[in-house]
């Protein structure tokens, strides 16, 4: 499908716009721009000799091909970007005097890319993994890039033990296996040795790590940061992205069949959406604490495995950010991509957090090899919407021609120019937080409780999140051969909870755990259980299954009351040949049997009609109808319909609607037997829709 943006470029769109490159009916050429005359025979001495060295189209070519890679990322190899742009609701003058967040009116251009963490650039959508979520907003005081995820902790407290997790949880060297997955020995035998990693392993083994889309997700900047304000007054500020589609995952199951059956299920999701003009948007949440109050809390505010729990802190939603407008060409932007937390503007510092301060080395070196150079900023995908200005010069690929003598500061020559802009004109001046102290490499004693908030996060989580958390340990931690491995891992969770340590031992071949859990923590913090977020149909995807002779009126009453909620109707059926009603219409289906499979839908709809004496013989409609059920996601079924249920997993609840027109909702099985107004039964089925499980 083609990109039609239906809203006005952004000032970065434009930008972008000067290098772009149509190429439809154009004569082909060399990189020279000497037309080629033929590009699929090489020169050669005689028809069967040898190719000639001459043949510099050949030779470009081919060079060019064998130079087309660069370095994948190290950690976040996957991703995939949209192009959007940020409005704050109200000026934030006393917070801030960062520009974009002053003026309602103003929209920042932004570019988003979001990724799994561990997996190569080729790997599964779908993976249990932490989520990157990594925005650039261009804004007029240059770019400032927030460089999030979708877990508001880490695994980690200081940024040198970085290189220590990603080894142990990327492939195993020897074979390099298993990909994309956490569960393997080398990642729990580190997890047994970091405990600080407690709290992050429960996000991760969560339902939080298998996301149902991209545009259902949080994200978090982990970090304290700074707001500084015109008069200089710093608050520390944590920031957040909040899905107005809500929070929302696979399971899974779900999760590791989409894998196998479309690894590029979240990207599609993504530009699908955008594509169709359902633009997803998220709001930017902020959470401030009072340089006074840095001390009040019972954990420290610059220890990056920990969270300033909602109900304690709030978050003041103050913008929101649409994400309009799929990329043109994945590498040109996508791929080159470069963030960095250094990337920041005045009204935004930094804290002493120690794996903010890593951070902020690590991500310019990375750019410096992936991007081959120090002039990767002049991609276009990194440009500032600003014109920059400095001394800095050359180096490989530098596409400004800097015009003059002058490359030094100061100068004469140039009456100073460029010149140093006053904190009161622009210039980033850094809050002047006072620092003293022995040189020394110890960590603060006040990072020392890793499991309250483990503990806080299990407490907060609704019965079926629990199980899915139990269940998630017993795959990884069952993944892992060592058996001393797996028993350290009882006894570590057992310092959160001592009933789930006795659950993940009983499924991993351990002992459970003989000491009691002693604490006496019992908070619970509601915002962190997905039970608690929004619920709408909106985007949601429904598979209606037909065959010769189904009933169109039911069809189309059907679709008419989904498309007003904004969700979609796929039909899928045996072939991908057209259908004939019962009434003559014809339907063409989008999907077959061969390419398509039921956890690749929000819900499953099977209309009345004669074709179900087909239908039910198919194995298919049955792995449908079951996988549906099994992974508790809606069914809508009506009248003739109703004959397949015996033969399923829907057989045990009452679906047989015996009674006359009514409807009859259950589990998120939504049947009605007798009826040509399918009223009710839309409206039940769409409200089952909305609880997504
Ligand atoms: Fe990253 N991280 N990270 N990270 N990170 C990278 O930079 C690093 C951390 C995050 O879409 C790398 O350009 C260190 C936390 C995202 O292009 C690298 C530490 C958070 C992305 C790097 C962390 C993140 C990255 C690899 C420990 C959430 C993808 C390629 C202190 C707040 C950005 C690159 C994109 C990428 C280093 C921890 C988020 C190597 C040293 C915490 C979303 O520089």
């Amino acid at each position: 499908m083609k990109n039609k943006p239906q809203e006005e470029p952004t000032k970065k769109q434009q930008q972008l716009e000067d290098y772009k490159v149509n190429h439809e009916e154009k004569d082909l050429t060399t990189d020279q721009g000497t037309k080629v005359s033929n590009t699929s025979e090489s020169l050669k001495a005689g028809q069967r000799g040898p190719t000639i060295m001459e043949d510099f189209h050949f030779r470009e070519k081919m060079t060019h091909f064998d130079h087309e890679r660069i370095p994948e990322r190290v950690v976040h190899a996957r991703g995939f970007g949209a192009h959007g742009y940020f409005q704050v609701y109200e000026p934030l003058t006393e917070l801030t005097k960062a520009k974009f967040l002053q003026d309602p009116n103003v929209k920042t251009p932004v570019f988003v890319r979001f990724s799994t963490v561990v997996g190569s650039r080729g790997s599964a959508d779908t993976v249990r993994d932490v989520r990157g979520f990594a925005t650039k907003f261009y804004t007029e005081d240059g770019n400032f890039d927030l460089v999030a995820n979708n877990m508001p902790v880490f695994f980690i407290q200081d940024a040198i033990k970085f290189p220590d997790v990603v080894h142990a949880i990327k492939p195993e060297p020897d074979n390099e296996v298993p990909q994309a997955s956490a569960a393997h020995d080398t990642f729990w035998d580190w997890v047994v040795n970091n405990q600080e990693s407690a709290h992050m392993i429960m996000w991760l083994l969560s339902d939080r790590g298998i996301p149902r889309s991209f545009r259902m997700m949080e994200g978090f900047g982990v970090h304290t940061f700074r707001l500084v304000n015109e008069q200089g007054k710093a608050r520390f500020v944590k920031f957040h992205w909040k899905p107005k589609l809500g929070v929302h995952s696979l399971t899974w199951d779900e999760a590791q069949k989409i894998a196998g059956k479309d690894p590029d299920f979240n990207r599609k999701d993504l530009w699908d959406a955008i594509n169709n003009g359902e633009y997803p948007e998220f709001e930017l949440g902020l959470q401030i604490i009072e340089e006074s109050q840095e001390f009040d809390f019972d954990f420290d505010i610059l220890d990056s495995t920990k969270i300033w729990p909602e109900e304690q802190v709030p978050v003041k939603i103050v913008g929101k950010m649409t994400l309009n407008r799929n990329q043109d060409n994945f590498f040109a932007e996508t791929e080159q991509a470069a963030f960095h937390m250094g990337n920041i503007v005045p009204g935004i510092d930094f804290t002493n957090d120690p794996l903010l301060q890593g951070r902020l080395f690590s991500y310019l070196d990375t750019q410096l090899l992936r991007l081959g150079g120090p002039n990767f900023h002049e991609i276009p995908i990194n440009r500032p919407i600003v014109q920059f200005h400095n001394n800095q010069r050359d180096g490989f690929h530098r596409m400004t021609i800097d015009q003059g003598k002058v490359s030094y500061f100061p100068n004469s020559i140039r009456n100073n120019y460029p010149m140093p802009a006053t904190g009161k004109d622009g210039g980033f001046e850094h809050y002047q937080e006072k620092v003293d102290g022995t040189k020394i490499r110890t960590r603060s004693e006040s990072f020392n409780d890793h499991f309250s908030q483990a503990r806080l996060f299990w407490n907060s989580m609704s019965a079926a999140e629990k199980k899915h958390i139990i269940k998630a340990f017993h795959f990884e931690v069952g993944s892992v051969k060592d058996k001393t491995i797996r028993q350290k891992v009882v006894d570590m969770f057992n310092q959160v909870d001592h009933d789930l340590a006795k659950e993940i031992a009983k499924g991993i071949g351990a002992q459970p755990p003989t000491k009691k859990n002693t604490t006496t923590i019992t908070a619970t913090s509601p915002a962190l259980s997905q039970e608690n977020t929004i619920k709408t149909p909106r985007t949601r995807k429904v598979a209606v299954l037909i065959d010769e002779g189904f009933n169109y009126n039911e069809l189309k009453q059907v679709k008419v009351a989904f498309q007003k909620q904004g969700i979609h109707l796929e039909i899928v059926s045996k072939t991908l040949s057209p259908v004939n009603s019962a009434e003559g219409d014809q339907v063409e289906p989008q999907k077959s049997f061969a390419n398509t499979h039921s956890v690749l839908y929000d819900a499953l709809f099977i209309p009345g009609g004669q074709h179900i004496d087909m239908l039910s013989g198919y194995k298919e409609t049955k792995d449908f109808i079951n996988d549906t059920y099994a992974h508790a996601k809606p069914i809508g079924i009506t009248n003739e319909a109703l004959q397949i249920l015996p033969n399923t997993l829907v057989n045990n609840i009452a679906y047989m609607n015996d009674h006359t027109g009514e409807v009859y909702s259950n589990l998120g099985v939504v049947t009605v037997n007798d009826t040509h107004d399918l009223t009710d039964f839309t409206q039940a089925f769409i409200e089952a829709i909305a609880q997504h499980r």
